[in-house]
């Protein structure tokens, strides 16, 4: 398999592992960043890491990839619960697109429970913690391999 996963990261994400680690955990996204890496090569894909705390960077990306990527794995941060541009950006992409949330969302405040993201995801991690990157880009290798 060849090509490119952007892995885009929302506002506060750059601050994972550095503090409340009770809900987000002890890895920093320079870990994850590492392990999403190693576990596309594993699929013969590359990764393309990305965080930004500014929607319209997020935004840019996304139109980036529209040329560059196979698929696009989003932790929009908060944006998840807000943003119908970042919901729009995705809707003009046409690879598989996962959304992935190291907490449960679910189990959180209800404000939480809506995601405008959801509406264009292809699937939804939620609750794995870090790992879900991993589950995400497992996910996206199958449904690219079953393109190619
Ligand atoms: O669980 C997730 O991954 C979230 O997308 C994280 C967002 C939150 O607004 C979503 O509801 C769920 C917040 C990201 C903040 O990240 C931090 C990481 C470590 C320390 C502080 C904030």
């Amino acid at each position: 398999m060849t090509g490119t996963i952007y892995v885009l990261n929302g506002p506060n994400l750059n601050l994972l592992g550095k503090r409340q680690p009770e809900i987000y955990g002890h890895e920093t996204m320079a870990d994850v960043e590492a392990a999403c890496l190693s576990q596309a090569e594993s699929y013969g894909l590359a990764v393309r890491f990305l965080q930004s705390n500014a929607e319209h960077q997020l935004i840019d990306w996304i139109h980036e990839a529209r040329e560059d990527a196979v698929a696009v794995i989003i932790n929009p941060g908060a944006y998840t619960h807000t943003s119908i541009a970042i919901l729009d950006a995705l809707n003009t992409f046409e690879g598989p697109v996962m959304e992935v949330h190291i907490s449960n969302v679910h189990k959180r405040e209800e404000f939480r429970r809506h995601s405008y993201v959801s509406l264009r995801a292809d699937g939804v991690i939620a609750g794995c913690g870090t790992q879900g990157y991993l589950l995400a880009i497992d996910r996206v290798a199958k449904l690219v391999s079953a393109t190619n």
